[in-house]
C-alpha cells in the first residue's frame, strides 16, 4: 500500500515565477531542491483561471457520462497520424498491461494546409472534438494555452534553479514546444482493488520535458520514491508538476523523472487532466554542461533503460 506520506511533496507557490518579480529566485530555489529530491512538486499562486478549470471539468464529465457509441464518434483511429480522439477502457497499455481507464487525447491545433501536416509529420493535425458539444472546443483550447503559457513560466524558474539563463530553454528546446494535453476518466474498480488490473496507470515515467496535472478532489496519484510508493492527494487549486525523461537526461540525472501511477479506489469515477510540455519535435536533446558527473540510475527504473545513453532529437 502506499503511504500517505504526501506532505513530503513540496508545495511551491509560484505567483512571483508567472508575475516575474525579484521573488522569482526564491521560487527556483525551491524548485530546484523539489527536482533533485522528489522530481515532483504541487505549485500554488499559478494564475490559472479557475472558471475555466471548472468548465473543463464539467464538459470532461459530461463527455465521459455519454455511451461509449457516440464516444467512439471521435475514435483515435479517426485522428490519424496526428494522435488524437478518445480511447476507451483498456485501450492503452502501460508496460504491457492494460489501463483501467479511457481518455481523449489533445495537441496544438494544427489545420491541414499547415507544412508539417502536409508532410504528414507525426502528432501534428487538428484535433478531434464531440460534434454533439460545441462548447468542448473553445475550453480545451483555453485551456492548452494556459497551460502552454504555465509551462513556460516554470521552463524559466528550472532554467533559474540551474544556475543558467532564464531563457535557456525558451532559447533552445521550447519557443515551439510540443505540447500534449490527455484527458482521463478512471472508472471505480469493481474487481478486487489489490490486483494489477485495478491500476488507472501502471507504473511509468514520463517521456518529456515537464507534466502539469490537475486532478479532481478524489485522489489516486502515486509516486514511487526510494523507499515506497507515497500518495500524491488533490490540494485544491494546485497542479501536480513532474519531471519527465528528457530533463533527468539534460540534468544528468540531478533532476529526477519519478516513476508514478495511478489507483483509483474512491469507488466514484476519477478524472485527470495531464498536460505534457515537452521539447520542439525537432530539437536535438542535449545534455547540460552543469559540471558533475551523470547519476545513472537505469537499475532502479521501471524500464531498466538508460535515458543517459539516448542520442537524438525528440522526436526519435
Ligand atoms: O492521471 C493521473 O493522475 C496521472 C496520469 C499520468 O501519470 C500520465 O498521464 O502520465
Amino acid at each position: 500500500m502506499a503511504q500517505d506520506t504526501y506532505s513530503n511533496i513540496p508545495i511551491i507557490n509560484i505567483s512571483a515565477l508567472v508575475s516575474g518579480s525579484e521573488e522569482r529566485h526564491e521560487v527556483a530555489a525551491k524548485i530546484g531542491q523539489a527536482c533533485r529530491d522528489w522530481g515532483f512538486f504541487y505549485i500554488i499562486g499559478h494564475g490559472v483561471d479557475e472558471p475555466l478549470q471548472r468548465r473543463m471539468e464539467k464538459v470532461s464529465q459530461q463527455f465521459f457520462a455519454q455511451d461509449l457509441e457516440t464516444k467512439l464518434e471521435m475514435a483515435m483511429s479517426r485522428g490519424g497520424r496526428a494522435w488524437r480522439g478518445y480511447f476507451p477502457v483498456g485501450g492503452e497499455l502501460t508496460s504491457g498491461k492494460p489501463d483501467l481507464k479511457e481518455g481523449i487525447y489533445f495537441g496544438a491545433e494544427l489545420q491541414d494546409d499547415h507544412p508539417l501536416v502536409k508532410m504528414g509529420t507525426p502528432m501534428h493535425g487538428p484535433n478531434l472534438f464531440p460534434p454533439n458539444m460545441p462548447q468542448f472546443r473553445e475550453i480545451v483550447l483555453d485551456y492548452m494555452a494556459a497551460m502552454t503559457r504555465l509551462g513556460h513560466s516554470l521552463m524559466a524558474g528550472i532554467a533559474l534553479s540551474l544556475g543558467l539563463e532564464e531563457s535557456y530553454f525558451a532559447d533552445r528546446y521550447t519557443s515551439d514546444p510540443l505540447i500534449l494535453f490527455r484527458i482521463f476518466n478512471y472508472p471505480a474498480p469493481s474487481l478486487n482493488i489489490e490486483t494489477e488490473s485495478s491500476l488507472g496507470v501502471g507504473e511509468h515515467t514520463d517521456y518529456g520535458l515537464l507534466t502539469i496535472l490537475k486532478q479532481d478532489m478524489l485522489g489516486g496519484l502515486e509516486v514511487k520514491t526510494k523507499s515506497d510508493w507515497v500518495t500524491a492527494p488533490p490540494i485544491a487549486n494546485s497542479f501536480v508538476c513532474n519531471i519527465g525523461d528528457m530533463l533527468d537526461r539534460m540534468t544528468g540525472g540531478r533532476y529526477l523523472s519519478t516513476p508514478h501511477r495511478v489507483r483509483n479506489l474512491a469507488g466514484h469515477n476519477r478524472l485527470s487532466f495531464a498536460f505534457f510540455f515537452d521539447p520542439n519535435f525537432n530539437a536535438e536533446v542535449r545534455p547540460i554542461k552543469i559540471g558533475a558527473e551523470v547519476n545513472e540510475n537505469k537499475e532502479q527504473r521501471w524500464d531498466h533503460a538508460s535515458v543517459h545513453e539516448f542520442r537524438g532529437t525528440y522526436c526519435d
